[in-house]
């Protein structure tokens, strides 16, 4: 697939009206920041580090593509179909560049309907970008978990290299008028190295994970090149409240001067030209998914669930395998609330599926075995002949697979220690609509949104996901039905779609 599916690349307008753009580039500052670059109507211009599809070789030597999960798959791929655009990201294979990807795209039936582009990372990228500089320094240390960095010289130099070649790979698709919107924590300096290299396109970022506290950023060497380089963006998301306002804090104390001018919202300015932040949480397309959730082969496969249940309570866990989810601490709570009240024994079961993910980090295979120790030793603690508590899955269910669990589940356990949104809340409070009680921890972004509709707890406090677990077992029908209900109209309130639409305009870069 070719980097524009509607024809060539547009054009850069006359010199007249590139003048105008420069013009309006250098214009006075506005109190709306962005409003310095507003233009016409261009494309939507996604970049992450990874495309919603991932590239795989079989052993006839043909590459074919497959989904990509995850949370930031689920919330930007309806937001392209909608708006059409283009993609860019890595493939998920070493060396994999566009040619490889058109090949296998166009044996693909059900490809996206929106242009990807190919950003081919080598191994050793892989290793040090990737699975180094993004996932054992960035993500640790944005989700509060210092000891767990490993912050390694080399790794810095491959997260340069990659940002810099994600920044031409975009300076040589977007037309002229695009709105590159990039994503996440491994492409932070993305923004920067597009200005060097001239762009001048409306450039806006959104970071899907928390962004940490001051004390906690300033032990990355880096810190402060990372925040200087978001501050070449016109427009900044986080999640929540929490993240912008820690952001601020870090571009106050390590990009001089930024607030010299002090406009009247508190967002920086970098030489010049003032940089709009925002909290803008993130959500899922409601309306499809509710759909979705309600067709024949999922109703089917439900009924099938429930049947295979008898009485007993469904309390489901989906995560990706990861240490910021919290999975650990949620079976350490499941087993104290066995412990505590003899009545759930028999009655209940916790479904906990763990999606397979960066397996090859070694913090996460520990994490694996903690999982797997922990199900053995509840199983054998509490177990019969009859009953087992705990049915643990390491594995990918299909989208169907999925849905029909979060229908037939009584409670959803959703408990990471700390979390940017999470969407699986959001989609079993769309996807359920019957009786469903959501447990959450106060760690997740959705928290703030799910306050009155959730039992919120504690996550690394068994005691407190253990209290939780009671109550919802013992919570009338009537009241387990109203929180439903208000969860399900909290999600169709804001869903993707207003996420998207707040986004563009809270930085005046809609077209
Ligand atoms: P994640 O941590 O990846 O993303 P999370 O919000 O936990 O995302 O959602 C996981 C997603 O994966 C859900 O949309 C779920 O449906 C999907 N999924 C689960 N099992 C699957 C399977 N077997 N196959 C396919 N998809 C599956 C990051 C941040 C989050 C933030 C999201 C979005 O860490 O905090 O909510 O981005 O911004």
């Amino acid at each position: 697939m070719s980097g524009t599916p509607s024809g060539a690349r547009r054009a850069r307008p006359s010199s007249r009206s590139r003048r105008r753009g420069w013009e309006r580039r250098l214009a006075p500052l506005s109190p709306f920041g962005g409003s310095n670059r507003r233009r016409g109507a261009g494309r939507l211009s996604i970049a992450s580090n990874r495309l919603p599809v991932t590239l795989e070789c079989g052993q006839d030597g043909e590459w074919r593509t497959s989904s990509a999960s995850g949370g930031l798959v689920t919330a930007m791929d309806p937001v392209l179909r909608s708006r059409k655009g283009s993609w860019t990201g890595w493939v998920g294979a070493p060396d994999a560049g566009q040619e490889v990807l058109s090949r296998a795209l166009a044996r693909t039936p059900d490809r996206p309907p929106y242009s990807l582009q190919a950003v081919p990372l080598t191994a050793q990228e892989e290793d040090l970008f990737y699975r180094g500089f993004a996932n054992e320094v960035l993500w640790p240390l944005f989700h509060g978990f210092p000891d767990r960095w490993n912050p390694e010289p080399r790794y810095w130099e491959a997260y340069r290299a990659v940002n810099r070649r994600f920044a031409r790979s975009l300076a040589s698709t977007a037309d002229w008028d695009d709105l590159i919107w990039v994503h996440d924590y491994h492409l932070m300096l993305t923004g920067k190295e597009l200005r060097a290299l001239g762009s001048d396109h409306r450039l806006a970022f959104f970071l899907h994970i928390p962004f940490p506290p001051l004390h906690l950023l300033e032990r990355m060497p880096w810190a402060g090149e990372l925040v200087e380089a978001l501050c070449h963006f016109d427009l900044l998301g986080f999640q929540t409240r929490g993240s912008q306002s820690n952001y601020l804090d870090a571009a106050r104390a390590f990009v001089p001067g930024a607030f010299s001018h002090g406009l009247a919202h508190g967002d920086p300015i970098l030489q010049g030209r003032a940089i709009r932040t925002g909290a803008f949480p993130i959500s899922i397309d409601s309306t499809e998914f509710s759909a979705a959730a309600h067709g024949p082969v999922v109703e089917a496969m439900e009924r099938e669930i429930r049947r295979s249940l008898g009485n007993q309570m469904l309390i489901l866990g989906v995560d990706r395998l990861d240490y910021s989810k919290g999975i650990p601490e949620k079976l350490r709570g499941f087993d104290l609330a066995l412990e505590r009240s003899p009545e759930l024994r028999g009655s209940v079961l916790l479904k906990q599926l763990v999606v397979p993910s960066r397996d090859q980090i070694p913090a996460y295979r520990k994490t694996k075995d903690e999982i797997e120790v922990l199900v053995r030793s509840i199983n054998q603690r509490w177990g019969t002949d009859a009953w087992q508590p705990v049915e643990y899955l390491y594995a990918s269910w299909s989208r169907s697979e999925l849905l029909a669990h979060y229908r037939a589940a009584d409670v959803a356990l959703v408990t990471p220690l700390n979390d940017g949104m999470n969407l699986v809340a959001k989609e079993y409070a769309v996807a359920n609509q019957g009786s469903g009680v959501i447990i959450l921890s106060a760690f997740a972004g959705a928290a703030a949104e799910f306050g009155f509709e959730a039992l919120l707890v504690d996550p690394s406090e068994p005691d407190s996901v253990a209290v939780a677990i009671l109550s919802a077992f013992q919570m009338p029908m009537r009241e387990r039905r109203a929180r439903m209900a208000r969860a399900g109209t909290t999600v169709r309130i804001q869903d993707v779609h207003g996420w998207v639409r707040d986004f563009l305009a809270e930085g005046m870069l809609a077209g």
